[in-house]
């Protein structure tokens, strides 16, 4: 049991008044969905399901599916349960996978935002005493704005650096003397590389912890980060269509992350039948926004691969932990049939006890899927006599095989000779043309 929370009436309230919650705000936004969004009117209609049908939120199964494309299709404003005016904020996703899509706030949605933000510090140990490092990036990108209105709402000081220039943030890191740093788990690492290169000992700074996410990471990297930067590193996810960071976070116990389920109703579905799935089950991440008033998206399917579980956590939250996303359905990837995601070939890597710099090569030879992974040696390990680098690669092709049922080149390549990231890592190579 601890004390940190930031809501704690909402945190650890019994799952009874959390359900009370859900059903009443579903009712409302269903509403709201029907009179103002003409999509999901029509939608409505089309099946003939009345907006009087949802009556609670285990009516939540009667609504159909939204997907990407439909944000996409009714580019830029066509979602929106607000006129335009009523908009304070607009964000946009990142676009990695085709047109970039659209969300706007109202005040209020700001508001809330903030709320699941400000839990997500304070979960990690934050308090108004803190000083905390963004070094997400600001802009259209949900991330930097984000962290910096949660940490405002704590009270902390927000030191808005952004990403990018490391060798900046480190002076920071040494000069303010942020408690917190809030950044991707790659560009943590690029940090903590340029830590080590100043020749700076991480354990003088006072830097205690980092509220990391965006991008899938291992529990292997965590470690690495943890020692690299000495301090406890914390998760938190998102997505803009949503909100943006916040709308899940780790707690002190680092086993799982508590999703802000009065704002965002969770469901895990099969992605293929699209039937519910039981808590403990791996399937595609489904929200539906019941505390949104400008983008309001019902049952909206993620593509990100997690399970659920309703068990009470340690900390003495009730609400819902969703265990760390594997990664997107539309990242996997498909090697001669097998099904492997670039966290599973991460967590290999990483448990043989390599460096946690690597690229990942798909390529098409006389109809055949070729995977090659390339990792980083340590300069120690780089000079070390060839056979010892052999028997290495070696050892990690053969637990790729054993471990994810895919046969793979490795390559063990020179220090620092791997890209490095300030935002989103980008380790996948895919030459296939489909
Ligand atoms: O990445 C929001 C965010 C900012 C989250 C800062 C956390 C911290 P988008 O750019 O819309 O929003 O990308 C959302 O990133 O669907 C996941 O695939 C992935 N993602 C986000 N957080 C995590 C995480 C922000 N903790 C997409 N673990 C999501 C794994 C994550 N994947």
């Amino acid at each position: 049991m601890c004390n940190n929370y930031y809501d704690k009436a909402v945190e650890t309230a019994p799952r009874g008044k959390l359900k009370d919650i859900q059903s009443e705000r579903l009712v409302r936004t269903v509403k709201s969905c029907y009179e103002n969004i003409p999509f999901y009117r029509r939608m409505f209609d089309e099946i003939g399901l009345k907006t009087n049908d949802i009556k609670s939120i285990d009516d939540i199964t009667k609504i159909p599916f939204t997907v990407k494309q439909d944000l996409r299709d009714n580019y830029p404003f066509g979602l929106f349960a607000v006129a335009k005016d009523e908009l304070v904020r607009i964000h946009s996703s990142s676009g990695t996978t085709g047109k970039q899509t659209v969300v706007g706030y109202t005040q209020g949605d700001i508001d809330r935002w903030s709320q699941g933000v400000a839990r997500a510090i304070v979960g990690a140990g934050g308090t108004k005493d803190d000083s905390i490092q963004i070094s997400y990036g600001y802009g259209l990108f949900t991330g930097g704005l984000g962290l910096h209105y949660g940490a405002e709402k704590i009270g902390a000081t927000a030191i808005p650096v952004s990403s990018g220039n490391t060798k900046r943030q480190v002076q920071i890191l040494q000069d303010f003397e942020p408690d917190i740093i809030c950044c991707t788990p790659s560009y943590a690492l690029t940090i903590a590389e340029m830590v080590k290169e100043m020749g700076i000992d991480p354990s003088s700074l006072k830097l205690r912890a980092g509220i990391l996410g965006a991008e899938p990471w291992t529990d292997e990297m965590r470690r690495e980060i943890e020692e690299k930067l000495k301090i406890k590193a914390y998760d938190i996810y998102g997505l803009s269509e949503i909100a943006g960071p916040g709308v899940a976070y780790e707690c002190r116990e680092q086993d799982g992350m508590h999703i802000c389920e009065d704002f965002f109703y969770p469901e895990i579905v099969d992605p293929d039948t699209l039937e519910p799935l039981p808590d403990g089950e791996y399937g595609e991440l489904v929200f539906t926004c019941i505390g949104k008033e400008a983008l309001p998206l019902l049952r909206y399917r993620t593509r990100d691969i997690s399970y659920i579980t309703h068990e009470k956590c340690a900390c003495g939250r009730t609400l819902v932990r969703m265990q760390k996303p594997r990664g997107r359905s539309d990242d996997m990837l498909i090697i001669r049939g097998v099904n492997v995601f670039p966290s599973q070939i991460e967590h290999v890597i990483l448990s043989l006890g390599m460096e946690p710099n690597y690229q990942i090569i798909v390529d098409r030879v006389n109809n055949s899927d070729v995977l090659t992974v390339c990792v980083e040696m340590s300069e120690a390990f780089f000079s070390d006599e060839v056979k010892k680098i052999e028997n290495k690669e070696r050892e990690i092709s053969a637990s790729m095989q054993s471990m994810l049922g895919v046969s793979a080149k490795v390559r063990l390549v020179e220090p620092r000779s791997l890209p490095r990231f300030e935002g989103k890592a980008v380790r996948v190579t895919d030459n296939r043309k489909f």
